[in-house]
């Protein structure tokens, strides 16, 4: 596909970085950090390769979904067995995931992510018939295939993770939510047993390639490893889980994801002829209604995670509460809400992680201030939603020049914007081309560099 001019040299380093962290069956987030294969990025990778590379989008999905649990989970990393167990902590062997029949022989974790890939495949679906024939073809091919699969991923969070009977799914480790080191599980966490001897059996590879200051500090890092532990050792099972598991939280940023994630599938059973789609709008509509009933604190005006356990509100302000924005049902009156906070100076846009005027911010710290190009994707797609035109490209062409003139880098300072963490960074890319390529917002190809 021609790339949209002048903005030729992003688009060419966006597909560098892609054409990179390929490993021929899969796109590895960052070549130094995030070595295997992640669930989440694997989605935002294929919204970016739609436009260059389709087959690759599809050989992408498909290998992740190959790792799918018997029991419809999508396990957040999948393994390389051709990758030395040192090159990632947590590896295969802390993770002790049990081997099901038919599944290839890769290990992965038991923890999922936010389910991203129904609307990954609906985006590169979209956009095959561009690339011909053939890849039309494919597409139909393609989704036949990850249909049933991306059905099974939903049940298994709406029913077996529905810990609170609320009609959400919970996660049940930060990393489960993408956002990791969010200040939103600050008060839940708060709960778990730090126990400080994990860090002397185990060694943190994360901090021999990054900076210290921008990772989870050891005390979190503890926890994580213990409710790992705790989960793997209840042999990875969602029984009574908010009364055996101490993080049991729902998020309103990975059920606004369930939430469309179920719209995606109500277009791709339509595609397919499947007569489920009207259900998968009704579930999206039940989901909408419960992250309203169940996150909203008419006190803050903002949706906050809740901790299943405790019943409480996460009090911190972060970017996971502004992205229920991208739920198509959500009344004007919050709509108006969310955009207004996210435009006021707890945020601004591009939003960073967490609000710029709370004592919990962190400009460096990874997930606890920096810019994410991921989220602001999720919250444009939530503009556009609305309406919100005028926000939307203003939104886009920031998001642009933030990566054209610093880099496909992981997160990006909210002062300056300099690129942290780490560099040649997938979804960065990826979303890039999606910004890019968007033919709905014609000025800024003439605009982004100058302004
Ligand atoms: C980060 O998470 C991993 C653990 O899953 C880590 O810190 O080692 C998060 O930013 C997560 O959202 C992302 O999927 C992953 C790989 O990019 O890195």
């Amino acid at each position: 596909m021609e790339s949209p001019d002048p903005s030729a040299d992003l688009w060419r380093s966006a597909t560098r970085v892609l054409d990179q962290n390929w490993t021929g069956r899969y796109t590895v987030p960052s070549r130094t950090l995030y070595p295997h294969q992640w669930s989440w990025d694997t989605a935002f990778a294929a919204i970016g390769l739609a436009y260059v590379n389709p087959g690759r989008a599809w050989r992408d999905l498909r290998s992740l979904f190959e790792a799918q649990w018997p029991d419809g989970r999508v396990p957040h990393i999948v393994f390389d067995p051709d990758v030395p167990e040192d090159a990632y902590f947590p590896g295969p062997r802390f993770w002790r995931v049990p081997a099901y029949a038919g599944r290839p022989a890769r290990g992965s974790t038991g923890l999922v992510q936010p389910p991203m890939h129904a609307l990954a495949a609906w985006e590169v679906y979209r956009h095959a018939a561009a690339h011909g024939a053939d890849a039309a073809q494919q597409a139909r091919v393609e989704l036949d295939w990850l249909y049933p699969r991306l059905v099974a991923q939903q049940e298994f969070l709406g029913d077996r993770r529905d810990a609170g009977g609320s009609g959400l799914a919970s996660i049940v480790h930060p990393w489960e939510s993408g956002l990791d080191n969010s200040p939103a599980w600050d008060d839940a966490l708060a709960a778990v047993p730090a126990d400080m001897s994990l860090l002397d059996t185990y060694h943190r590879r994360d901090l021999d390639v990054s900076d210290a200051t921008h990772r989870p500090t050891d005390s979190d890092y503890a926890r994580y490893l213990g409710l790992v532990e705790n989960y793997r050792d209840g042999g990875y099972s969602d029984n009574d889980l908010a009364l055996r598991h101490p993080f049991v939280v729902e998020c309103p940023a990975f059920n606004t994801v369930l939430a469309t994630a179920e719209l995606a599938l109500a277009q791709i059973a339509g595609v397919l002829g499947h007569p489920a789609a009207h259900r998968h709008r009704e579930r999206a509509q039940g989901i909408t209604a419960a992250i309203t009933h169940r996150l909203w604190d008419p006190e803050s005006n903002f949706f906050h995670a809740r901790d299943v356990r405790s019943g409480r509100l996460s009090p911190e302000h972060v970017v996971s509460g502004l992205l229920p924005l991208a739920l198509p049902d959500l009344d004007s009156r919050r709509v108006d809400t969310l955009v207004a906070a996210a435009k006021s100076a707890r945020f601004g846009l591009p939003a960073p992680a967490n609000d710029r005027t709370g004592p919990s911010f962190d400009p460096v710290r990874y997930w606890r201030g920096p810019i994410w190009i991921n989220v602001n994707w999720l919250l444009r797609r939530g503009l556009l939603v609305h309406g919100r035109r005028d926000e939307a490209d203003e939104l886009r062409r920031a998001l642009l020049r933030l990566v054209h003139r610093n880099g496909h880098y992981e997160y990006f300072h909210p002062g300056d914007g300099s690129g942290l963490g780490a560099p040649a960074f997938s979804w960065t890319a990826a979303l890039s081309l999606d910004l890019l390529a968007d033919s709905s917002a014609p000025a800024y190809a003439r605009t982004f560099q100058r302004t």
